[in-house]
């Protein structure tokens, strides 16, 4: 599998300077000089984990011997308890640093998404990354190696495909804001720009015959151009020599892809408004895809040397006849190309309807506003004018006097006057303002309106 050169690629850094002629059975082990990025979230965890590894004589003596199963299936990952403690500890720290760096990705997800102060259960959550064991998090032991494998083994798998799925959903994108562009134009700016598109596809069409991948004439050309060689002295064995790039008796698919710059060259250059850059990197995968379906028989995202002289025995090897690239390929149906369109209108519709939503809410918020504003304000009213009312009774509760205009000793104070004492309002302050509400009445007035001023709060936000 990809990850096996990966892995035991990177554990045998030593073998970009073991000499070209190794033993049969030593084939399997792979090792670029540097591990590309396999675009894995944890690939640094990864990398920095066969680096370690790499560094133990024990363990890299094992992996020699491994081949392809022993390292899925996990007995590899036995030999880790035979390493140095000093590796080991190098190794726990790596994972604590690990499981800290995903702990700040739950963190920043959960910041983004929920509400703050929401208890986090850690544990369950760690669990969704499989490339480490969550029961320990501390140290790093075997089961981590074979998980970190298991997952990579599989991430890898699934890589390609969704290369794929998301070439096409970017290729239908194109083609629908291209649409979209030209129903915006009137019907003379439409054809000119029509014009134009059909310019650029027939200039991007006008490109040398590329070959088929992994074919006789393809890999002539590399033999001829790329190396430098008499084409008449065209050796397969040689060629698969000079392209294992580091010698390590297979070609992996980074070697396999260093060999279609010349094919890709031909269709794309970046400096064409024509040509797309993206799909030369979709052009890249394809062929890499045609050539190991063609040639590696054991699948495991490696060509040896015996697989690669078996394919140059096909009739396919020697008759190939041309290449059909990306533009002449219907990456998509019209069909699938107005689902997605359907899918992204409604989405927008979605994103339409909820904007609708909350701009409604908001002019109902708005409203009650207004609304409690106004209650507010009659309310403060009512407010003031008992507050005159008060002040002038005031007077009348002023001690009486005689008949003789002497001073009657009033014994209570003029608030605590017992109620038929005191005297009806004057005529004239009911007829002034608007009428009053009995004071019960009132205070049930207050209440709804101070709730229905809290659930405004909002609004001021
Ligand atoms: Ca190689
Ligand atoms: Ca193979």
């Amino acid at each position: 599998m990809h990850l096996t050169w990966l892995l035991s690629a990177a554990l045998l850094g030593l073998a970009t300077c073991v000499p070209i002629e190794r033993p049969k059975e030593k084939q399997e082990e792979e090792t670029p000089p540097e591990a590309p990025d396999t675009g894995l979230y944890y690939h640094r965890y990864l990398q920095e984990v066969i680096n370690v590894l790499e560094t133990d004589g024990h363990f890299r003596e094992k992996l020699q011997a491994a081949n392809a199963d022993d390292i899925k299936s996990g007995k590899l990952s036995k030999e880790l308890d035979f390493v140095s403690h000093h590796v080991r500890t190098k190794l726990d720290e790596l994972k604590r640093q690990e499981v800290s760096r995903l702990r700040m990705l739950l963190k920043a997800k959960m910041d983004a998404t929920m509400e703050q102060d929401v208890q986090v259960d850690h544990l369950s959550l760690l669990k969704q990354f499989e490339h480490l064991d969550p029961q320990n998090q501390h140290t790093f032991e075997a089961r981590d190696l074979e998980l970190l494998i298991q997952a990579a083994t599989k991430d890898l798998e699934n890589y390609d495909a969704a290369h794929h799925e998301e070439f096409k959903r970017y290729e239908m994108m194109k083609e629908h804001e291209r649409r979209e562009y030209l129903k915006s134009l009137d019907e003379e700016k439409r054809r000119e720009e029509e014009a134009h598109f059909e310019a650029l596809k027939k200039k991007h069409k006008e490109h040398p015959k590329v070959n088929v991948p992994g074919s006789r004439d393809q890999l002539k050309e590399v033999w001829q151009e790329t190396d430098g060689l008499d084409p008449n002295e065209f050796n397969p064995k040689t060629f698969f020599k000079l392209h294992d790039t580091n010698s390590d008796g297979v070609l992996d698919e980074q070697e396999l892809e260093a060999l279609f710059t010349k094919e890709l060259e031909k269709v794309y250059d970046p400096r064409n408004e024509e040509d797309d850059m993206l799909e030369m990197e979709e052009e890249r995968l394809r062929m890499r895809e045609h050539v190991m379906q063609n040639v590696d028989l054991n699948k495991d995202r490696l060509v040896t040397l015996e697989e690669f002289l078996k394919s140059t025995q096909k009739k396919e090897f020697n008759e190939a006849d041309g290449w059909e690239t990306v533009e002449e390929t219907q990456v998509y149906s019209e069909a699938e190309l107005q689902r997605f369109e359907a899918e992204l209108a409604a989405q927008q519709a979605e994103l339409g309807r909820q904007a609708e939503q909350l701009r409604q809410q908001h002019q109902e918020l708005q409203q009650r506003q207004v609304e409690l504003d106004a209650q507010k304000k009659e309310f403060q009213q009512v407010v003031l004018q008992m507050e005159q009312r008060k002040a002038q009774k005031q007077p009348e509760q002023a001690p009486h006097a005689g008949p003789d205009g002497e001073l009657k000793f009033q014994a209570q104070p003029p608030h605590a006057a017992p109620a038929d004492q005191t005297p009806p309002p004057p005529p004239e302050s009911r007829a002034g303002g608007p009428a009053l509400p009995d004071a019960p009445a009132l205070q049930n007035q207050v209440e709804p309106l101070q709730n229905q001023q809290h659930h405004a709060n909002p609004v001021e936000h």
